[in-house]
């Protein structure tokens, strides 16, 4: 350890990256004999209270260690899809023979209270592995005094300075709200949704990022009404074929969608909201719910850290990072949803934050000079919507953006799953995409709307990273029956112009 400093390093922000970073680091100096000191700081105050309850006190809401994904994002939201997917199967359920009754009802204070509890027990995991690794967990809010001091403040206001050799940021982002009359007073975000402790009942959602679309899709599914409003596209970012093919699924499912509009005002009238929002042709319209939840993107937080005056430089809110994640200070370095390379991704925080404490602490990276940096490109990711999309590579618009539409060659398929066969839903609505260059046809985007789309996509993900063609695709045997066996056999391109659904 180095005696100038109280730690060797410090991690602001206990989520993804930060956890990860700071377990690495502990990792690589105990294996070089090394006691070292490292503590995690991590603190995050609640902007909204509709989810603290006097009677309900066992479903009280608090922010312990593993950030955004534990707390408020990817884990309580598999929980709430997986929930609307349950209520999916019983209803299919009495045609495989199961005797259930006509209406089954769901109950989401009790969903809600597993979903909490759950969150609980992982941060209890999480205590246990910070102390049986000597990494300090200290609860409070940090900010910079100078370049190796922070001063870190807990909830009861009490101040103390920190010193470190180093630092790692892993601070991430929080949901966005538009600049518009109401909407902090009396709208919610993902950050109150997972806790509210009544159902949501009449919920309007605006947005059309991932996160509005996922939270429209299993409010739908567990009954409630939902309306989302989008002022463009679904899904900016993504393959517009697929996104498209969501929007149309969704609203089969009941969810009603509103385009070309945004609310500019937001009021209460006694126990429900009224939003006054303007459509593309500038008319005026009001509409009453139950909840307004705002997915309208994400706000990075580092600016709150005073790391402008050290000279850490930005870029718009985001940290200005290299290829080794490190700032303009080298001693401090930054990784997950705060800096401005990267994705903003639970599991691209925990490799990048673990590559970058290999880098400083491993003896083998630091004394054979071995780079190994983050790799951003061919991040897989899933949507989990009600009809889930799991994709790797680039979109199509991409592509021919790039390479240029006589260069690509685009396969397609549109088929019915046996399990929807046999229940006779869903026809034809799982859909795959792969798309090639070159004539080697190497795949460079994989996209792919159906059930069980992640555990799908990571699979394809391994071997588009080894550089996979279309021939080792047609090469490869199948595994029968399920959805990822047409992969193996896609023929039919958009060039060919030739329908891509499966018929009978
Ligand atoms: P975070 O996990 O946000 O952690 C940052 C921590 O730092 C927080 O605890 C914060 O309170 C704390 N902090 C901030 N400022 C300070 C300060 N000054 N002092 C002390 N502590 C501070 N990703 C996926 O891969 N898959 C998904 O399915 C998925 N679903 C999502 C669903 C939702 C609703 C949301 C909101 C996000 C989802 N994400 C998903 C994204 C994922 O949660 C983030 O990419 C990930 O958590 C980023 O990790 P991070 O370490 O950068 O930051
Ligand atoms: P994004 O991807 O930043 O999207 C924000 C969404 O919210 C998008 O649909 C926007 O529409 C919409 N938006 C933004 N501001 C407004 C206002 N004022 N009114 C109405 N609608 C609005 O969202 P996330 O932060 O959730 O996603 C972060 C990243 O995760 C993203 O980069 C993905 O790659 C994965 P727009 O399209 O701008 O018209």
């Amino acid at each position: 350890s180095s005696l100038k400093h109280q730690y060797d390093l410090v991690c602001i922000g206990g989520g993804s990256g930060g956890l990860a970073a700071a377990k690495r680091a502990h990792l690589e100096l105990q294996s070089r004999d090394i006691q070292p000191k490292i503590a995690i700081v991590d603190y995050r105050e609640h902007p909204n209270i509709v989810n603290t309850s006097p009677d309900r006190p066992e479903i009280n809401w608090r922010w312990g260690l593993g950030g955004t994904c534990t707390n408020v994002g990817c884990i309580p939201k598999k929980i709430m899809h997986t929930a609307a997917l349950y209520g999916e199967y019983v209803q299919n359920a009495s045609e495989f023979g199961w005797k259930v009754p006509s209406t089954v009802e769901h109950d989401w204070e009790s969903l809600v209270e597993n979903v909490q509890n759950h969150i609980r027990s992982i941060h209890f995991g999480y205590r246990s592995d910070m102390m049986l690794n000597k990494i300090e967990h200290i609860n409070a809010r940090a900010k910079f005094l100078d370049k190796h001091t922070i001063e870190v403040t807990d909830a009861k206001g009490n101040v103390k300075t920190i010193t470190s050799r180093r630092f790692i940021i892993a601070v991430g982002c929080m949901p966005k709200y538009p600049d518009i009359e109401g909407a902090k007073e009396y709208a919610i975000t993902s950050d109150e949704l997972f806790a509210l402790i009544k159902p949501p009942n009449k919920t309007l959602v605006v947005g059309a990022s991932y996160i509005a679309l996922e939270s429209a899709g299993y409010l739908s599914g567990l009954n409630q009404k939902v309306t989302v409003m989008m002022r463009s596209i679904p899904l900016r970012g993504f393959d517009q074929d697929c996104a498209q093919k969501i929007v149309e699924f969704m609203k089969e499912r009941g969810t009603t969608f509103k385009q070309g509009c945004v609310p500019t005002k937001i009021r209460k009238n006694k126990n429900s909201f009224v939003v006054e929002y303007v459509d593309d042709k500038n008319s005026v319209h009001v509409e009453e719910y139950d909840t307004v939840l705002f997915a309208v993107g994400r706000k990075c937080v580092a600016d709150e850290l005073g790391l402008q005056q050290l000279g850490v430089k930005f870029d718009n809110d985001k940290i200005d990072v290299n290829e080794f994640e490190q700032t303009s200070v080298p001693h401090i370095y930054a990784v997950g949803d705060c800096i401005n390379r990267g994705l903003e991704l639970t599991p691209t925080a925990i490799h990048a934050g673990s590559l970058l404490s290999r880098r400083i602490y491993s003896e083998e990276l630091v004394t054979k000079n071995h780079k190994h940096i983050m790799d951003y490109t061919n991040v897989p990711t899933t949507v989990f919507t009600p009809l889930e999309y799991g994709s790797c590579g680039m979109s199509e618009e991409d592509t021919i953006k790039k390479y240029g539409q006589d260069n690509i060659e685009v396969y397609l398929i549109g088929f019915t799953p046996l399990e929807h066969e046999f229940t006779h839903k869903d026809t034809n609505k799982t859909y795959m995409k792969v798309i090639c260059v070159g004539s080697e046809e190497k795949i460079i985007g994989f996209h792919y709307l159906g059930p069980n789309a992640g555990e799908i996509t990571q699979g394809v993900a391994v071997a588009i990273r080894l550089g996979v063609t279309k021939h080792d695709l047609d090469s490869t045997v199948g595994i029968h029956p399920t959805v990822a066996e047409e992969m193996t056999r896609l023929n039919i391109t958009r060039r060919s112009g030739l329908v891509a659904e499966k018929r009978g």
